[in-house]
């Protein structure tokens, strides 16, 4: 399959200005009528194309006058027009096959509903039409369906009209009045309970909110409709934007690739991103529906009212919404706990992707299959992109550069430079250098070492302690660089900003001046904060404290995780042990104790055995922070999480999967057995007054007492705690401590626990898809050795369907990519058992498999009996006959 190039864009040579689309709904054959008003934009160079998959064109006429289908439609199933006046009606009737619509793109059937999902290329195998973003069309939509199937028919903007029809058949018309790319279109029918709200903008529109679900469950749809109108009234107070229709619908469906859609005024949404309560979902999951009503929310400006010119701009809308709606849950619940969050999927996701074989910039410059781009480098990586700007340039004149960017390209396609273009102006900022962050592919790392000077300006040693007497200063040396990667192997200096502070013995900010400013401080940094501009390869900053200091002073870097770098800096563990208890910026202090902890991990994993080669100081300080209980509890839950073994891995430039687990397993016994007590008493402290509540305060006491109880569960030859733990499991008023309980007892009980546990589990929830997605993923990601057959067991159990893609991401996802001492285990059983599955998945959802093959993205990382054995699993996929161009492009790179 070739490859689509950005350097090949060409505007439109016609679009389409309006489209009257009627639907005759059948699961077999429904048949799809369309208007197209077209209209000639240049001189055209005929034929023209119109995109069409899996289409069969019934009838054609172009301005009332019939045309043979079978002449205009080509090899590749486009509809061909020889010629066309300037102005011309194009009328085609289309026949499609909901029910045999595997690959859950176009309309298919979820559960007997009918669903589209038209982003990026879906509307192509509903209707002959120009698919690309840059072709804006208002939509008028009528659907016909059996009323007693389909009582529910929806589609986007505002209904106009709705009848009764003969033969037990009815129909609503559906007008959206703002033009817009064919992936906004939606549609749904079926059998839908709704859960209805209001909401009044600040300028008085009252807009319906309308929340579908399936027959029964719409008492799950109050956290997800809470979090929609604190979306809409958030965009308004933060961004001063407001919803521009008197109707918005949200509806939840069974079988989804991704997350959800933004189409216009009618959200289509994963049910496991809707469906929630306290009975069958976690505080997580709550914290993550929220975020994800807002992200697709947000969308309605930044995505829809402004769209993309083409899918090369997908970070336009994506990283810029992703942005958005980090900052919402940091506006609603702990701002450091979320960035730490996301600093953490950042490292898991988007720096693997860097480094790996798929690498490309968060403005990619080639695809093959657009849906593979969908990826944590354009979604988290361009957030990141916007995060930045947002640190150089400071709330107010961000805003400012986000109102003339809405403002200038209000009912258009744009790009990713118009967006800079906009920031920069309305804040005079220089960003030229900056926007490399769009072209350039690769994590950069950045070095930082420092010394103090003596007044005399002679250099003094760097080591930590020595005094800086009145006038000296310290000099702090930071350069930068990035490696070379898959795609791209040369690299040019980023401007990278750094926010710091200079902590004094006591972990306070000094308060200095900058000698040779780089730039100027932004007006929203910290008293003593300092914001730096890298731009060079290698750079030197002076700072002058206004007194003398005792101690040389600590610089605290990147603090809040200002740039997605990987930072190389001259702390030892005695820097990291006292930052991560007193460094002021609760980002850094998190990111203090996962850097010593992978020190000490990575020293553990390279001992004979790791078990004997506890490191005791470590340890020791963990239990710092443990005794801390001053320490927000949001923040102690994620403090008290040891980085995960594939970041871990990441760290090494050989992984040695064994010597990892074995030496993180260790370190969690041992701070289990250190300090039991501790743990225990936290366990018993924390527990939050019941009723249970929902709310971010309570939710962080479950987090932090979870956290105890999962470091507990690791001593299990304790009958105590076993007890405990059985008990957290039995008494479990909400599914956040059940399931955290389970996790234990199934990562590390004994085998008659285990087994109790996980029955019970199975038969409380039977038949609640989503929660057995859980108990299928807490086996999947099981540290045993027979993780494996386990998951081989289950793919037969009737909880499991192959053509769900929540049902794969929670057995076969959490194994391939959650596991990775089973995973990668020498024997490659894991490997082939990944092989086979994505094969099975290819012919059924192409998506699903593209993505579940990229576990293999990494296998040159691994000892040489791996790489050999991941390789023949790659090739084993690529060289299937009538493999899907998805799953050949992943598997293709990965191979090269
Ligand atoms: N825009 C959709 C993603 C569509 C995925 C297409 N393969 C959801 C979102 O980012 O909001
Ligand atoms: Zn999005």
């Amino acid at each position: 399959p070739a490859a689509i190039r950005r350097a090949d864009y060409r505007p439109p040579t016609f679009t389409v200005d309006a489209i009257r689309l009627e639907f005759d709904l059948d699961p077999a054959e429904t048949i799809v009528t369309a208007e197209l008003s077209l209209r000639c934009l240049t001189e055209t160079a005929f034929p023209l194309h119109l995109d069409g998959e899996d289409l069969t064109l019934l009838e054609l006429s172009l301005d009332g006058t019939a045309l043979d289908p079978a002449q205009h439609v080509d090899g590749a199933g486009r509809l061909v027009l020889h010629e066309l006046p300037p102005r011309a009606v194009l009328r085609t009737r289309c026949r499609i096959a909901p029910e045999a619509n595997s690959r859950l793109t176009g309309l298919y059937l979820s559960n007997g509903i009918f669903c589209t999902q038209c982003e990026a290329q879906g509307f192509r195998r509903i209707t002959f039409f120009p698919d690309r973003p840059d072709v804006l069309a208002t939509y008028d939509v009528t659907v016909r369906a059996d009323a007693g199937s389909c009582p529910v028919l929806l589609s986007n903007g505002n209904c106009v009209d709705r009848q009764s029809l003969p033969d037990g058949r009815h129909m609503a018309r559906w007008q959206d009045p703002f033009p817009k790319p064919s992936y906004l279109f939606a549609l749904v029918a079926g059998r839908l309970d709704r859960l209805a709200d209001t909401f009044t903008t600040r300028s008085g529109r009252q807009v319906d909110l309308h929340l579908y679900v399936e027959p029964g469950q719409a008492a799950r749809a109050h956290c997800a409709m809470a979090a929609l109108k604190q979306s809409m009234a958030w965009d308004e107070a933060r961004f001063g934007l407001e919803y521009d229709l008197d109707i918005f619908n949200i509806v939840a469906v069974a079988d989804f690739n991704s997350g959800a859609m933004e189409n216009k005024s009618l959200n289509i949404f994963n049910a496991k991103y809707i469906l929630a309560d306290e009975a069958t979902a976690t505080d997580t999951d709550m914290e993550l529906i929220e975020g994800v009503v807002a992200h697709e929310y947000f969308h309605n400006w930044t995505g829809n009212r402004v769209t993309c010119r083409d899918w090369f701009q997908l970070s336009l809308k994506e990283g810029l919404t992703v942005f958005r709606d980090q900052e919402f849950t940091a506006d609603h619940r702990s701002r450091a706990v979320k960035r730490i969050r996301d600093v953490r999927t950042l490292r898991a996701r988007q720096f693997p992707e860097d480094a790996g074989p798929l690498s490309h910039p968060v403005r990619p410059d080639t695809y093959v299959e657009i849906n593979n781009f969908y990826t944590a480098t354009v979604y988290e990586k361009g957030a990141e992109v916007i995060r930045m700007i947002h640190t150089i340039l400071g709330e107010a004149r961000f805003q400012a550069g986000m109102r003339l960017y809405l403002g200038r390209h209000d009912g258009q396609a744009a790009t990713c430079e118009d967006f800079v273009a906009a920031m920069e102006e309305a804040s005079g900022c220089d960003l030229v250098q900056f926007r490399r962050w769009y072209s350039q592919s690769g994590t950069p790392r950045v070095t930082a070492q420092w010394h103090v000077e003596g007044p005399a300006s002679g250099a003094g040693p760097g080591a930590g302690g020595q005094a800086l007497p009145d006038g000296g200063c310290l000099v702090l040396t930071l350069s930068q660089d990035t490696p070379p990667t898959a795609d791209q192997a040369e690299k040019v200096p980023l401007d990278i900003p750094i926010r710091l502070a200079l902590l004094d013995g006591e972990g306070r900010p000094i308060a200095a001046w900058l000698e040779e400013a780089a730039d100027a401080a932004p007006d929203r940094s910290a008293p003593g904060e300092h914001l730096l501009r890298l731009t060079g390869p290698r750079q030197r900053f002076r700072f002058r404290p206004a007194e003398a200091q005792e101690h040389a002073p600590l610089p605290s870097l990147n603090c809040g995780f200002s740039a997605p770098v990987i930072l190389h800096a001259d702390y030892g563990d005695a820097d990291d042990a006292f930052l991560m208890v007193r460094d002021p910026d609760a980002v850094n202090r998190w990111e203090a104790g996962q850097r010593y902890a992978t020190r000490v991990l990575l020293r553990m994993a390279a001992a004979e055995d790791p078990a004997m080669a506890v490191d005791g100081r470590y340890v020791d300080a963990f239990g710092g922070l443990l005794r801390d209980e001053a320490m927000d509890p949001s923040f102690a839950a994620v403090a008290m999480v040891l980085p995960e073994e594939g970041y871990l891995a990441d760290q090494m430039a050989v992984v040695d999967v064994d010597g990892l687990h074995a030496a993180r397993e260790a370190m969690l016994r041992a701070i289990a057995l250190a300090h039991r007590n501790v743990l225990l008493g936290m366990h018993a402290r924390l527990q939050p007054a019941r009723p249970y509540r929902a709310d971010a305060d309570q939710a962080a006491l479950r987090a932090q007492r979870n956290a105890a109880l999962a470091l507990l569960g690791l001593l299990t030859e304790d009958a105590e705690v076993q007890r405990l733990v059985m008990a957290h499991y039995r008494d479990a008023d909400n599914m956040t401590d059940r399931l955290a309980a389970l996790t234990v007892l199934a990562h590390h009980g004994q085998e008659a626990a285990r087994n109790l546990a996980l029955a019970d589990f199975e038969e409380r929830y039977r038949g609640e898809a989503l929660v057995l997605d859980k108990w299928l993923a807490v086996q999947a990601q099981a540290p045993r050795r027979d993780a494996l057959a386990t998951v081989r067991r289950l793919l037969d159990h009737p909880a499991f369907r192959l053509s769900n893609p929540n049902r794969v991401y929670a057995l076969i996802g959490a194994f391939a990519m959650r596991n990775q001492w089973r995973f990668h285990a020498a024997d490659g059983g894991g490997y082939a058992f990944l092989a086979e599955q994505v094969k099975k998945l290819d012919g059924l959802n192409r998506q699903v498999a593209a993505r579940m093959a990229g576990a293999f993205g990494r296998w040159q990382r691994y000892d040489g009996p791996r790489q050999n054995l991941m390789r023949a699993a790659l090739e084993s996929i690529r060289d299937m006959p009538g493999l899907s161009r998805d799953t050949f492009e992943i598997v293709n790179k990965s191979l090269e």
